[in-house]
C-alpha cells in the first residue's frame, strides 16, 4: 500500500483525458488500493486517477461516515448510461482545488455502467449525493473540474488563489532563506 501525491490546480495533467483500461488486473489492483488510501487519507469521498497523475478511467469512491464500516467502490471505464432530467445542487469540494468550495448543478440521479475489481462488468444506479460524487470524478477523466461548471468570475477567483499559493510554496522549497 501506498500513498500516491495528489495534483492541485491550476495543472495541465488535469486537464487531460484519460485512456480506457485496456483490463482490471493485479497491476490496476494496486493502483486502486493506493488510490482508496490516498483518498481516505485526504480525507475525501472521491479520487480520480488522473488526480495522481495517472491518466487511466479509474475511479475509487466511499461515502461512508467516519466510525461507520468502510462502503468503497472502484469503478474502471465507467460510462453513463442515463441521467435523469431532474437537477440537484450540491456544495462540492475537490482535493485538487483545496479549500474551496462551490454550489454545483448536475441531474439529479445517474445509471452507469463499470467494470468491477474482478473485471466484471457491473450496471449502477445512483442518486443524492453518490450521484453527484460519482458525476465529479467522471468529469476528472475528462479533465473537467468543479469550477468549470460554475462562473468564470468564481472560476477565475479560485484559480488565481490555487496559482498565488503555489507560488509563494515554490519559493519557500527552492530557497532556504524563506523556509524560517
Ligand atoms: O472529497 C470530495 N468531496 C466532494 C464533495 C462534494 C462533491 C464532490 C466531492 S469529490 C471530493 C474529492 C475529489 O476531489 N474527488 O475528485
Ligand atoms: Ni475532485
Amino acid at each position: 500500500m501506498a500513498l500516491l501525491p495528489i495534483i492541485t490546480a491550476p495543472d495541465p495533467r488535469l486537464k487531460r483525458i484519460a485512456k480506457p483500461v485496456a483490463r482490471v488486473d493485479d497491476e490496476l489492483r494496486q493502483l486502486m488500493d493506493d488510490m482508496l488510501e490516498t483518498m481516505y487519507r485526504a480525507p475525501g469521498i472521491g479520487l480520480a486517477a488522473p488526480q495522481v497523475g495517472v491518466l487511466k478511467r479509474l475511479v475509487v469512491l466511499d461515502l461512508s461516515k467516519e466510525g461507520e464500516d468502510r462502503r468503497p467502490y472502484v469503478l474502471a471505464n465507467p460510462e453513463l448510461t442515463w441521467v435523469s432530467g431532474e437537477d440537484a445542487a450540491y456544495e462540492e469540494g475537490c482535493l485538487s482545488l483545496p479549500d474551496h468550495y462551490a454550489e454545483v448543478v448536475r441531474p439529479s440521479s445517474i445509471e452507469l455502467s463499470y467494470l468491477d475489481r474482478d473485471n466484471e462488468r457491473r450496471k449502477l444506479s445512483a442518486e443524492g449525493l453518490l450521484a453527484t460524487c460519482i458525476q465529479h470524478e467522471l468529469d476528472h477523466l475528462d479533465g473537467v473540474l468543479f469550477v468549470d461548471h460554475i462562473s468564470a468570475l468564481k472560476r477565475n477567483m479560485i484559480l488565481r488563489k490555487l496559482l498565488k499559493a503555489k507560488k509563494s510554496d515554490k519559493v519557500t522549497d527552492a530557497d532556504p532563506a524563506h523556509v524560517l
